[in-house]
This record gives structure tokens, C-alpha cells and sequence, in this order.
């Protein structure tokens, strides 16, 4: 085992990505839990963490990367290994091979022209002007009405229970609901198919997968990373000048020769020592690697008194090699 590979399976995820949701529902209808059965690392789309860019380089979530190596980077994939852990609601198991190729039709269809239609149109502006958002409405809603047919008889995609195709496409549909919700609630022919959507909004299954420790609002802080806590005066000054020149509190990069950071697992350590009366804060997350290429130097050093190596970044901060900004604690 390289020692790179995570100990328990790693999960990166995006709370609100439909993808993401349905792996984490399979996830957790497996009986399985962040924690104490996989790590769930929740990622910035508009950062993505090293680990992750390595083991799938496609750069989307969701990715499972498994102790032994193996990557799992397609939601479906990872649905069917969770499944295979265990099934315990039949989401897969008690499914003649026809029912289980009806699935796998009526997933297609949702990865396919359903999803084609949803960003298209919930997305106007990134398509051609000549491809009328309204046009790509007409076309989804007769995807769910070919849906809500299906319904009508068990309530349920397949029949009278969930299947592995329910809890597949209920993201989507959740989506496109949400994007016009009056819209959604008025649409004629669709009733069978909003009752499904309802249960579905208000079960118990999509709460637990958008909450912690399923569905974080934190993103997982690399190791490969630094930090550096700024207060919010400061990080709103370097905005307007386009670089960060703050050590520390009260002290400029100028007055120590560098600028401190830390590890992921210093953070808080750090926060206590030296911010914990400072009020709210801005959490900087930098990349030593585009700051090496910004030609800004970050060098491991001993932290005086204790010995503890902190990294220090020996030049101003390029707003460029700022990855993420939250508040913080
Ligand atoms: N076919 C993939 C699609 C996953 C996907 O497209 N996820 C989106 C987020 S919802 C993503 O990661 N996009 C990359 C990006 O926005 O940078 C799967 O089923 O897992």
C-alpha cells in the first residue's frame, strides 16, 4: 500500500451535486457511515484538492477511492459497490434481470437527455441564444410525463417499492423542481410524479445526506495545502491590492520576514494561540505549489521556543494562489 492510499474508503463529494447525492444515499442505505466506514471528504468544485485530481483526473465528484486503490468515479459505480456491501431496502437485490435492465434504461435516459435538457435549461447563458431555454422545459417535462406513466400503478418507478432507480434519478428531479417551483407545482399531467418528488423532499433518506456527517458544508482541508488566518480588514485591504502581506495578527510581512501559515491539523492550535479573542476571521487556503510557480518561496521552519515545523511563506500573497476563502472558526 503507497502511502497515499486512504485507510478507510474516501468519498469526495459536492453536498448539493445530484451525482454526489445519489452516491451518498446508496452509501448510507448500505448501512455504511463517514467516520467509521469511509472518510467523506467534501470539496470545492472551484478547488479541488490534489487527491483528488490524482486519483480521477476527470475532476468530477462523485469519487470513491478505495483502500486497495481502486477508483470508483462514476456515481453509478459506486452505487452498485455500496450495494454490494449491502442492500438491506432491495434496492438491487429481489430484481429479475428485466426489471434490473429497466433500471439501468431509465438511468440512461436521466444521464442522458433528461440531464442534457435540465442544464440547458437552468443554465441559458452558458448555451447558444439560438437554443431557447424554454424549448429544453418542453422537452424534459415530456421525459417526466413518460415517467409519471410509470408511477401511476405502485407509486414508485418499477412498482410498489423503491428501486435502484428511484433514488438514481430523484436528484434530478428535485432539481428541475426546484428551479421553477410554481412552475413545477402547476405542471399539468405530473401528479404521480410530485407525489414522488414530495416523499422524496421530505423523507428521512434525502435529510440524512444533506446533513453531517453526510452532507457537509465544509470543505476537507488537504494536507497539501496551507492556511493562514487573516482578519477580515486585512483580507479586504489585499483584495483592493491584489496581494496579501499580513504575517500575523498586528504584524506585517515586512516586520517578520515571512509570512505564517499553517497545516490543516495546526489550524485550530493556531486559532487558539494567537486569534481566539480576534473575532470573525477569513480562513485563506493556499497552495504552496502555485505559489512556488509565482515564484513565492514556502519553506518548512521550526516555530521558535517549540520545535514544531510551521510552513512560512517568504514573499506577498497573490490573490491567485488564494484557493478558498471562508469564515472562520
Ligand atoms: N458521470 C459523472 C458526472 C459527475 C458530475 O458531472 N459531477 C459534477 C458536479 S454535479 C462535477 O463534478 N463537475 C465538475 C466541475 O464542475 O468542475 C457521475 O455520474 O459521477
Amino acid at each position: 500500500m503507497t502511502p497515499s492510499l486512504p485507510q478507510r474508503p474516501a468519498l469526495y463529494s459536492f453536498r448539493r451535486c445530484p451525482y454526489a447525492m445519489r452516491a451518498r444515499l446508496a452509501l448510507a442505505a448500505a448501512g455504511l457511515q463517514p467516520g467509521r466506514d469511509l472518510e467523506l471528504r467534501e470539496v470545492a468544485l472551484k478547488a479541488k484538492p490534489p487527491e483528488l485530481l490524482e486519483a480521477s483526473a476527470k475532476g468530477t465528484v462523485p469519487v470513491l477511492v478505495l483502500p486497495d486503490g481502486g477508483v470508483l468515479e462514476e456515481s453509478l459505480a459506486i452505487m452498485g459497490w455500496a450495494l454490494e456491501q449491502a442492500d438491506p431496502q432491495g434496492w438491487l437485490a429481489g430484481w429479475d434481470g428485466a426489471a434490473q435492465a429497466q433500471m439501468q434504461a431509465l438511468i440512461d435516459e436521466n444521464d442522458g437527455p433528461f440531464k442534457h435538457h435540465l442544464d440547458r435549461h437552468r443554465y441559458p447563458e452558458r448555451y447558444a441564444a439560438a437554443d431557447p431555454a424554454a424549448d429544453h422545459r418542453r422537452e424534459a417535462l415530456a421525459i417526466l410525463r413518460g415517467w409519471d406513466e410509470l408511477l401511476q400503478p405502485g407509486g414508485w418507478l418499477l412498482g410498489d417499492r423503491p428501486s435502484l432507480a428511484d433514488w438514481a434519478l430523484l436528484p434530478f428531479v428535485r432539481q428541475f423542481g426546484l428551479m421553477e417551483p410554481a412552475g413545477w407545482a402547476a405542471a399539468a399531467g405530473l401528479e404521480a410524479l410530485q407525489g414522488w418528488l414530495d416523499r422524496y423532499v421530505a423523507s428521512p433518506e434525502l435529510a440524512a445526506v444533506m446533513e453531517a456527517p453526510w452532507g457537509l458544508r465544509r470543505s476537507w482541508r488537504s494536507p497539501r495545502w496551507i492556511y493562514h488566518l487573516a482578519l477580515n480588514g486585512d483580507w479586504h485591504a489585499a483584495q483592493g491590492t491584489g496581494e496579501y502581506r499580513i504575517s500575523t495578527r498586528g504584524l506585517t510581512m515586512e516586520q517578520v520576514g515571512f509570512i505564517h501559515a499553517s497545516h490543516a491539523d495546526q489550524l485550530a492550535a493556531t486559532h487558539q494561540r494567537f486569534f481566539a479573542d480576534a473575532g470573525p476571521l477569513k480562513l485563506l487556503t493556499l497552495d504552496p505549489v502555485r505559489l512556488e510557480r509565482l515564484g513565492v518561496a514556502v519553506r518548512l521552519e521550526p516555530a521558535p521556543g517549540c520545535g514544531e515545523l510551521f510552513p512560512h511563506v517568504y514573499g506577498a500573497v497573490p490573490l491567485e494562489a488564494v484557493l478558498q476563502v471562508e469564515a472562520y472558526p
